[in-house]
């Protein structure tokens, strides 16, 4: 029962993961709109990790969302959380994951930069630049 439990823990518990997040951009976006967030979540841990919110303070509001489409109609949604698995990676992209940023507190022009933080079940806190591009 202990060696279960030992190797459970060794599973699950404990094990920070390593996480980079790489081409970190937002859409460029009046102030009062709405925009989008996009990167790629890289893991080259051993162990899995789970992004489950987003803040920005830049925005009245983040949220992870995904895009999807059903029956010939697409739309997008929130999503509670993102498993980015052991030695792998995850990029939000148009049509895929992403950030949805609502309610832009300034004009994000091109070029600008914003700061997101990504929390993730393990790594924690993770506070990305994002560039705004067109
Ligand atoms: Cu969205």
């Amino acid at each position: 029962m202990i060696a279960v439990l030992c190797s459970f823990l060794m599973l699950f518990g404990g094990g920070k993961s390593q996480l980079r997040i790489e081409h970190a951009s937002v859409g460029v976006a009046a102030k009062g709109m709405s925009s989008a967030a996009f990167f790629t979540v890289v893991n080259e841990s051993d162990v899995a990790d789970t992004l489950y919110g987003v803040k920005a303070e830049f925005a009245g509001m983040a949220q992870l969302h995904e895009s999807f489409s059903k029956d010939g109609m697409v739309g997008m949604r929130p999503v509670r959380f993102v498993v980015i698995g052991a030695k792998s990676s995850v990029t939000f992209k148009h049509g895929g994951y992403h950030v949805m940023i609502m309610d832009v507190k300034e004009n994000l022009r091109a070029g600008r930069k914003v700061k997101l933080e990504l929390l993730f079940r393990r790594a924690g806190a993770l506070i990305v630049e994002a560039t705004a591009k067109n």
